[in-house]
Parts: structure tokens; C-alpha cells; sequence
């Protein structure tokens, strides 16, 4: 549908996503040192067991694995969360799923944007998790003001961002020359500023309330606060990072270690303290702690039962170590952990038979050798049994919410829990963006949907 001289959004996605790594890195240099870590880890999984690499030929996760990134933000007002999300949609991501942090005792709520079909996503899988500030739960009236009216001055999108935005929404596409210019417009909203836009005092102010306001609101725009390589074994990972001279957070959220792995595993280091000048100070004598890096392990994408199960078995895991896992509790949690997720299957026969997970399916050699003879058997179950399909789970391309208030705690300093009454708000925060979010387990039923209808046309089929 696009016009041959308009840059596909995909294009745009995967040279941002490139840009944006590097200017990270030049921001953050630890990000760089984690980088390698990702790569000789993974270089050696793929060496010594070749029955993942063979899974990830298969799936074509092999070509997206070293570009896969995820990136994170925090924006303040409705207004910055809508023009975020139409920045976004030049890139050919969409806002999926809704997750709200304040049960975790962090003010946000938040959506993760990405691309949704599966030929996207193999061109750039990159996604950004963006959280908006929810200024409703500051209780204090002064201090809410004054965030307010601090977000209220800033304008977090070049002049240029905004006119190439509003050019891909009338004219529907940017050329080549437009899509390098937007590039660079739109990662200005993302680079890190050493100057913040209050006062010492006030920054402190908000600081008491809640690290994350001051974030938010004391600096120009919403920096990027990390961005998160994907990993083949992430407790390799977790176990290399302090002979590198990182300190991990105490314990790999999601899932415990399986053979086939489910969601999301993820484990961060901690925030650097970071210079910066308040707009009383000369200098650079302030500081302020935000930005980290961290490390993610992807699995199957789950069905709504597997999902169920896997809340279920979390929980329990949770509730049995009564209190947060932390550095004391970790060895207990991770024994917790592996013991409920017994009753999770773990291989992939009976994960599809099941119906936890969402997969793809694959016609095999056998199966176009018996195109158009009698043998071919016409219905899924009777197809992959008889070996002329096989199948692969769909790689899971979301964010999990108490995985995510792991994350959210580990870089705020475990003092910063709060309390808030005013609970889960999907519908505020669509207003807020402007548009709906869409349904995760859609887009996999979707893309699985595809995949066996691909079988059929193949295997010259009415239906299977
Ligand atoms: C986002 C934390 C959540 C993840 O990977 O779950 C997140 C943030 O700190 O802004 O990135
Ligand atoms: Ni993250």
C-alpha cells in the first residue's frame, strides 16, 4: 500500500532503532559493555547447542537476534503520550497492551509501542515501553502544581519532528531525503540532557515525593532510561555481569530457567549516578539516577490459559516467599520459583496440545511431496501427526506488569514503594493517547491464524 518512492515505516523502525543504540551507547557506556556480554553469550549458545540454533533458523529469529532491542521512556503529560504515539506510527509501531504500575507503587501507566505483524517484526522487532506519569496520584496540591506547570513549558519535539509527522499523516509516506531528516529529528527527543528545567529545591521536592516525578519532570524531555539486548541464556548473563565489574539486580524476573523457555525473563544493573546542572547552578553539581541497562530472554508467546497458568504459578511462588525477592530471599525465591513451574509442561508437544502457547506452523519436506495425492490427511492435527506439518511457538513480543515493577523498583532505590488507592485506568489512558490499544493475544492469534492458512494454500488445501 505504500507509494515506491515512500521509505517503508519498517525501514525507518530498524535505522532508528540502530541510531538509537548508538547514540546510547556513546551515552552510557556500560550499555556498550553489555552488548558484548550478550554477544559472546549468545555466540557460545548457538555454538554448543545446536538444537537452538536449528530453532532459530527455523523461526527466522536467527536474523532479528542481534538487533533485538527493547528501549524504555517516561513522558509526563497527555498531550506528549498522543504526539509520542503519532512520532511512532512513522515507524510503523502501534500502542499493545495496557499495564499499570501503580499496584507496584510506581505512578505510571503505560503501553509498549511496536510493530504487530509478523513481516514487521522480522525487519525490526524493536519496541519501546512508554509510561505516563500519573500526576492524580501525587497527593501533595503544591507539588502537583508545580510538576504540572513545570511539564507545561516544555516542548519535547523539534519544530522539524513535528512537520514530518504531519507530513506522513496527510501524504501518507516520507522519502528517502524525509525519513533520514525524521531520524534525526525524532532522536532528539530521546537524548539525554544534562541541564535540568528547575531548581535544586525543586527538584529535591519532587524527589521526596517519588523518584520517578523528579525523572519525569525535572529535565526536557523523556531520555531514554534504558535499552535491553536480547539474550539466549540470560542466567549466564545474570552470572557474568559482576566478573565484568556490573552489579545485577538481585533476581531474574518472569519465569524460572526452563528448557523451553516461556514470556519474558529479564535482569537489569543498577541506575548510574549521573551529573547535572539544576537551573540555579552553574556547574554541573547536581546528580541524578536513572538510566540503566538491562538484559532480556524471550520465550512462547501464551494463550490466555497458558497466561493463566503462568499468573497462577507466579503468584504462588510470590505469596509463599511472603515478602519482594531481594538479595537475602533470592535463593529461596528461584527454589519457589522452579518448584511451582513444575506444572508448567516443558516441551513444546505438550505446550501445543495443550493450548498455552501460540505457534507457527511450517509445511515439511514430506508434506510437499504429497501435494495433491490422496494421503494428505485435511485437518492441523492430522496433518502434524502424519509429519507433513511442524510447528514452532511464536516468540512472545510483549512486557510482563510485575516483571516490570521488578525493573521499575530495581532502579528506583527500594525506598521509593508507595502506597496509591486510585487503581488501573485503561480507558484514561487511551483518552490520553488518543487512540485504542491494541489486544496482545489478537495479534498472535492473528499471526498463528496466518501461518495456517500459509499451510493450506501450500499443501493445496480448502481448509485445515
Ligand atoms: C520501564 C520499566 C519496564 C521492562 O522491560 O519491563 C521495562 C521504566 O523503567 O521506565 O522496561
Ligand atoms: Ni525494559
Amino acid at each position: 500500500h505504500n507509494s515506491p518512492s515512500f521509505v517503508s515505516p519498517s525501514e525507518i523502525r530498524a535505522r532508528f532503532s540502530s541510531y538509537m543504540s548508538d547514540m546510547y551507547q556513546n551515552e552510557v557506556p556500560l550499555y556498550g559493555d553489555l552488548l558484548d556480554l550478550v554477544s559472546s553469550v549468545n555466540n557460545k549458545v548457538l555454538a554448543e547447542q545446536p538444537e537452538i540454533k536449528a530453532h532459530l533458523q527455523r523461526t527466522g529469529e536467527i536474523e532479528r537476534l542481534s538487533m533485538e532491542r527493547h528501549g524504555a521512556i517516561r513522558v509526563g503529560t497527555a498531550a506528549e503520550l498522543a504526539t509520542i504515539g503519532r512520532l511512532f506510527a512513522v515507524m510503523g509501531m502501534s500502542p499493545v497492551g495496557y499495564y499499570d504500575l501503580s499496584p507496584a507503587g510506581v505512578p505510571v501507566h503505560s503501553t509498549c509501542f511496536r510493530a504487530i505483524h509478523e513481516n514487521e517484526l522480522q525487519t525490526s522487532p524493536f519496541r519501546v515501553f512508554t509510561s505516563l506519569l500519573r500526576l492524580e496520584l501525587i497527593d501533595d496540591p503544591e507539588l502537583r502544581q508545580l510538576a504540572s506547570e513545570t511539564l507545561a513549558k516544555r516542548n519535547i519535539f523539534t519544530p522539524r519532528a513535528i512537520e514530518l509527522i504531519e507530513q506522513f499523516e496527510t501524504e501518507g509516506g516520507l522519502n528517502t531525503e524525509e525519513a533520514d531528516e525524521f531520524i534525526k529529528e525524532a532522536l532528539e527527543t530521546f537524548r539525554w540532557h544534562t541541564k535540568a528545567t528547575v531548581t535544586a529545591a525543586e527538584y529535591d521536592k519532587l524527589h521526596a515525593q517519588h523518584r520517578l516525578i523528579a525523572d519525569v519532570v525535572a529535565f526536557k524531555g523523556p531520555h531514554i532510561n534504558h535499552l535491553t539486548p536480547r539474550t539466549l541464556d540470560i542466567d549466564q548473563i545474570q552470572a557474568g555481569m559482576p566478573t565484568r565489574g556490573i552489579t545485577p539486580k538481585a533476581v531474574v524476573e518472569g519465569p524460572p530457567r526452563r528448557n523451553c523457555p516461556i514470556l519474558l525473563r529479564q535482569t537489569s544493573f543498577k541506575a548510574l549516578q549521573e551529573k547535572v546542572a539544576f537551573t540555579d547552578q552553574h556547574g554541573t553539581d547536581g546528580s541524578h539516577t536513572a538510566r540503566f541497562g538491562e538484559i532480556e530472554e524471550r520465550g512462547a508467546a501464551l494463550t490466555p490459559k497458558g497466561r493463566t497458568l503462568y499468573d497462577e504459578l507466579l503468584n504462588a511462588a510470590r505469596n509463599e516467599l511472603g515478602e519482594f525477592p531481594n538479595e537475602e530471599n533470592s535463593q529461596r525465591y528461584i527454589e519457589l520459583l522452579e518448584s511451582y513451574f513444575k506444572d508448567f509442561p516443558d516441551n513444546y508437544e505438550e505446550i501445543h496440545n495443550q493450548g498455552l502457547a501460540y505457534f507457527r506452523y511450517f509445511v515439511t519436506k514430506k508434506g510437499y511431496g504429497a501435494i495433491e495425492k490422496t494421503e494428505l490427511p485435511s485437518n492441523l492435527n492430522d496433518l502434524i501427526a502424519g509429519g507433513f506439518i511442524e510447528y514452532e511457538p511464536l516468540v512472545y513480543e510483549d512486557f510482563l506488569p510485575v516483571s516490570a515493577a521488578g525493573i521499575f523498583q530495581s532502579n528506583l532505590g527500594d525506598n521509593s514503594q508507595a502506597h496509591y488507592s486510585i487503581s488501573s485506568n485503561q480507558t484514561q489512558f487511551q483518552e490520553a493517547l488518543g487512540q485504542k490499544v491494541l489486544d496482545e493475544l489478537s495479534l498472535y492469534a492473528d499471526t498463528q491464524k496466518r501461518s495456517i492458512h500459509e499451510c493450506a494454500t501450500f499443501l493445496k488445501l480448502q481448509q485445515i
